[in-house]
């Protein structure tokens, strides 16, 4: 994809600006109200989300990472603000824990997939899968439920400094055969290392483009 160097600057001041917190919800009513426009990071337990939403800002400890799966429990609201742009970054739970207590599994799920399918001010969800796993099975079920839902989504490899060239080349041939095939898919396949910042430039333009002029 090109980019124009206006967006590719804009991008970076909005991601480099003021980020403030906004919520956290554990549950619907703690969900705050449509103001920004939102981009929300889904994706397995343990893929990099937080870690990406901290790479992405050049920030360490905005959004709490982990060595154990299962850390981000709520929905995590945070605003990108850069003089008359707005952007509301979301830090999803991770899905496919399997340690965590099926009562907890299950009301995690339900209000984050709640939330993905009935949020218009969601402009796009970033799927994040990690490369040395490519997309498993519950990663295509959330792709269908995106689908039907009409919700955006573009899928972003993670951890790609964990994988040789050529690996990561066969990651990314099967994972663009996969995405094709969805009609809400960005056809871009974005590919990172929050470890080496690898990617981030393309991806925080894309995400730049749902920025909000306020005022
Ligand atoms: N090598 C490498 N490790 C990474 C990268 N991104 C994240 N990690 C590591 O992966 C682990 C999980 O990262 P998190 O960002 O907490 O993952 P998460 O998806 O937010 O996890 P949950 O909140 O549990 O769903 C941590 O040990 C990170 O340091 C990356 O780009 N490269
Ligand atoms: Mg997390």
């Amino acid at each position: 994809m090109f980019y124009e160097e206006a967006d590719i600057e804009n991008a970076r001041k909005l991601f480099s600006g003021e980020c403030n917190f906004i919520a956290a919800a554990l549950n619907e009513e703690a969900i705050p109200p449509q103001e920004v426009n939102e981009i929300a990071f889904a994706g397995r337990s343990n893929v990099g989300k937080s870690s990406l939403v901290n790479a992405l800002t050049n920030r360490k400890t905005l959004a709490r990472t982990s060595q154990t799966p299962g850390r981000t429990r709520q929905l995590i609201f945070f605003d990108l603000i850069y003089q008359s742009l707005r952007l509301r970054l979301v830090d999803l739970p991770g899905y496919g824990y399997a340690k965590a207590p099926k009562k907890d599994i299950h009301s995690w799920t339900t209000l984050t997939v709640k939330y993905l399918k009935g949020r218009p001010s969601l402009r796009t969800v970033c799927l994040l899968v990690d490369s040395r796993r490519g997309i498993g099975d519950y990663d295509r079920l959330i792709m269908k439920e995106l689908d039907l839902a009409a919700v955006s989504w573009v899928l972003v490899l993670t951890k790609a400094d964990k994988l040789k060239n050529d690996e990561l080349t066969k990651v990314k041939d099967e994972t663009n055969k996969i995405i094709s095939k969805h009609p809400a898919s960005y056809p871009e396949l974005m590919v990172t290392s929050s470890l080496k910042n690898d990617g981030l430039i393309s991806l925080r333009t894309y995400l730049g483009s749902f920025a909000q002029k306020i005022g």
